[in-house]
């Protein structure tokens, strides 16, 4: 996309049409909402736009579709795929959520809560606690990642296992379309089987439809007992079986089922010697679970007993139970600096994808047999949401390993890592989406039916191709 206008007079008329303080305009070459957070992106852009609502992003995005103007939206800028940097340019707009913080409103009879698209993660939360609710989604990116981007992206995180998705989260969306207009979709109705499911497209379109400005969230009742295990292991394949004995004891209050094989763990304690290692030697496998329950009950009982089930107890070699809260912080703090170990210990490649569960320990097995072989300079960090079939399958480099060879291998370690979760029928995006990043596999992997639909649906919402352009579908606003 090309601009066909000056683009000082073009700033001008955004000045005009929104206002001198919502242009920002020009951007220095290092600000931070031009790199991506892995810094594997940097983009240029005309301007960084900041509505402070609804009508504003309305104008702006009728502006840049009259004018054929790229719009990229940007919310806290955590994701991993370069999803929110805008390309090099510099003919894009940048269109920060950052001012449309506001929570509109908490229902607590009716479980939801309404949330303008800039508010964190962590303020919803927040907002929910305050009317003894709670709302589930929970990412370590919480703090800087928003409602709009936790939408746009549909993430997942710790506890997809019992409450699902942002998809799964949501009753309703308030989004603008590229020719401006709103579609408002605002509700905290269940039940509403008026036609198509417009608020489920625009969750997971990584900005590529329009603008979320908005929306109504499922909240549930606080969550007054937990209970947290490490649990020691031998193998994946003990974890998968772990994880159906603990199903059939404990039901729905199986929240959380995290793996950590040996050097995703060897990594943390190398990295980030401040979190505490309950065993020494690390042992070759951990699984960190946790149930929880609206209730006032005997959790920690609970999990006991299932865990010295005689199906438990052949696959356990050792468990931790938390016995105070920051006993649980500190387990969750060791899970949740794996991504802190592999940025601290340097250049990393990283696959979010997922399998069906009985296949994760013969896809772990083949990943793991293909990089000793294959990519020996590199060590797999491979761990995750294992109770959703999804893992994090990361390569960091060995201690020591020419990081020139390392670097090189990139695409042949990709190549590998997809054509096998391709062969397992799984996912080459579990929860982090397509972005940039993963845009020509997705093209190359996806049904052409799928793909063909994809397109005109795009085409049909977003005619000019301004949004979000060259992310998760090809750019084909120039031809
Ligand atoms: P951004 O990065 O700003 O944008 C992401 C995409 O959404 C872009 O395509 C952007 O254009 C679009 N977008 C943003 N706002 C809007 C809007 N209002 N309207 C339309 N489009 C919009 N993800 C998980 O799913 N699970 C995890 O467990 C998880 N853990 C993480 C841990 C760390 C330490 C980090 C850094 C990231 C993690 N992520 C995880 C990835 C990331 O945080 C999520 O994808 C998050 O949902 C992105 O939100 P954001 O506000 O930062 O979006
Ligand atoms: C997590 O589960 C995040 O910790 C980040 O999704 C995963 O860094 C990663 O690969
Ligand atoms: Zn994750």
């Amino acid at each position: 996309m090309t601009l066909k206008h000056d683009p000082s007079m073009l700033l001008a008329a955004l000045r005009a049409a929104l206002g001198e303080d919502c242009v920002r305009a020009p951007l220095a070459d290092d600000a931070p909402e031009l790199r991506d957070y892995r810094r594997r992106y940097q983009g240029r852009a005309l301007a960084l736009l900041l509505p402070r609502d609804t009508a504003q992003v309305s104008t702006l995005l009728r502006f840049c579709f009259e004018r054929r103007i790229g719009v990229v939206p940007q919310g806290g800028n955590t994701s991993y795929n370069g999803g929110a940097t805008p390309d090099g340019s510099g003919t894009q707009v940048l269109v920060s959520l950052r001012r449309m913080n506001r929570i509109r409103a908490v229902d607590a009879a009716n479980f939801s809560l309404t949330a303008e698209a800039g508010c964190t993660l962590q303020a919803v939360q927040d907002a929910a606690e305050a009317a003894q609710r709670f709302f589930p989604l929970s990412l370590g990116s919480q703090q800087s990642c928003q409602i709009g981007g936790n939408l746009a992206t549909n993430a997942g995180g710790l506890n997809v296992l019992r409450f699902g998705m942002m998809r799964e989260l949501t009753l309703g969306i308030e989004a603008v379309l590229p020719d401006g207009s709103v579609l408002d979709g605002l509700t905290g109705l269940r039940k509403d089987n008026t036609g198509y499911d417009l608020k489920s497209l625009l969750i997971g379109s990584e900005g590529t439809l329009g603008i979320i400005t908005a929306a109504t969230l499922k909240l549930w009742p606080a969550q007054r007992s937990s209970a947290t295990a490490l649990l020691a292991i031998e193998t994946p394949a003990a974890a998968i079986r772990l994880l159906s004995v603990l199903r059939e004891h404990v039901g729905e209050r199986l929240t959380s089922f995290e793996l950590m094989p040996h050097d995703a763990v060897e990594l943390v304690r190398t990295q980030v010697p401040e979190v505490r290692m309950p065993f020494t030697p690390t042992p070759p496998c951990l699984v960190l679970c946790e149930l929880t329950s609206a209730a006032i009950e005997p959790l920690d009982e609970l999990l006991q007993a299932a865990l010295l089930a005689p199906n438990a107890q052949a696959d356990i070699l050792d468990a931790v139970l938390a016995r105070s809260e920051a006993e649980r912080m500190a387990l969750w703090q060791m899970r949740e600096s794996i991504p802190e170990a592999q940025r601290r210990h340097g250049p990393s490649f990283k696959h979010d994808v997922s399998v069906p569960l009985d296949a994760i320990p013969s896809f772990m097995q083949r990943v793991s047999d293909w990089v000793l072989q294959s990519a020996p300079e590199s060590v797999l960090i491979c761990y995750g949401h294992a109770g959703d079939g999804n893992l994090h399958c990361n390569l960091s480099a060995r201690p020591g390993a020419d990081m020139a060879t390392f670097k090189a291998r990139e695409s042949a370690v990709q190549s590998f890592i997809h054509d096998l979760v391709m062969q397992f029928r799984g996912s080459i995006s579990a929860e982090h989406g397509i972005g940039q990043s993963k845009l020509i596999e997705l093209q190359r992997r996806a049904s052409p039916v799928k793909l063909a639909l994809m397109a005109q649906l795009k085409a049909a919402i977003d005619p000019r191709g301004i949004m979000n352009p060259g992310k998760l579908l090809p750019d084909l606003s120039g031809q």
